[in-house]
């Protein structure tokens, strides 16, 4: 088939980049990282500054600040600010000096002495949790349990989502093969959060805050590990896109 321009793709042996290969991040993103422009973040009033869009990693993060503000702990007030990936916003020098990585979201805590930079959700999350003593068993069996399912989600969602969103929705061609690769996987790992909802009302569950009737909230991986148990069996928990 040479008229396929998949068919006919063959790798090279050294695979070079392609700046123009038409897909929607190809003029943001680049094989190298560090700051492609000067640009200093905004700050605000708040003791933590969060660096953000309403994306599934995004979210986690907003929903972790307003579960510990809804408990009560008012240092956990911030100044949410857009990052606009899709104009490069996350290589600006400032956001880079806060995530060398270029990825929302990135919170920089202004509380101390000196600020903290945290970047990836989950150390993100954990840095939270533990600032504020809340939202993590302190026992240590049930702490692991907590921790296991938050890098089970760190090691699975952000990159299998992110990758099936990118060839299902963005690449220039619709690849059958990269796009079934990643569905199968996604729908796999959803099976492997529906079936953990089916035996407790959240991914890491078990643990109230003391004087509290509030239930242990797992923000780990935004909208989707957010779900509670079904309250029928075998419902689905679904992802954007048609998974
Ligand atoms: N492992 C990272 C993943 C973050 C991530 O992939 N962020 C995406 C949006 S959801 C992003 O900033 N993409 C911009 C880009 O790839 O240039 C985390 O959990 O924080």
């Amino acid at each position: 088939m040479p008229d396929d321009p998949i068919a006919a793709y063959t790798p090279p042996r050294v695979w070079t980049w392609n700046a123009a290969n038409g897909g929607r991040f190809a003029a943001i993103n680049r094989p190298v990282a560090g700051a492609t422009h000067e640009r200093e973040l905004p700050v605000g009033r708040h003791p933590l500054q969060l660096y953000s869009l309403a994306t599934p990693n995004g979210v986690k993060v907003t929903v972790m600040l307003e579960e510990l503000l809804a408990l009560g702990h008012s240092g956990a007030e911030y100044d949410a600010w857009l990052v606009r990936i899709t104009e490069g916003e996350q290589f600006g020098s400032g956001f880079v000096a806060v995530n060398p990585n270029s990825k929302i979201p990135a919170l920089l805590d202004r509380s101390g002495a000196q600020p903290v930079r945290v970047f990836e959700s989950g150390a993100i999350l954990l840095y939270l949790a533990q600032k504020f003593g809340a939202l993590l068993p302190e026992e240590p069996g049930a702490r692991a349990e907590c921790l296991r399912w938050l890098f089970w989600q760190m090691g699975s969602a952000p990159y299998l989502g992110g990758g099936f969103g990118h060839f299902y929705a963005y690449a220039p061609s619709k690849i059958e093969y990269a796009i079934d690769r990643y569905a199968m996987e996604v729908k796999r790992q959803m099976n492997v959060l529906d079936r953990r909802l089916a035996a407790s009302e959240y991914s890491c569950s078990g643990w109230r805050p003391t004087g509290s009737s509030r239930s242990w909230v797992a923000p780990a991986s935004g909208r989707l590990m957010l779900a509670k148990r079904p309250p029928l069996p075998g419902r689905q928990v679904h992802t954007r896109g048609g998974v």
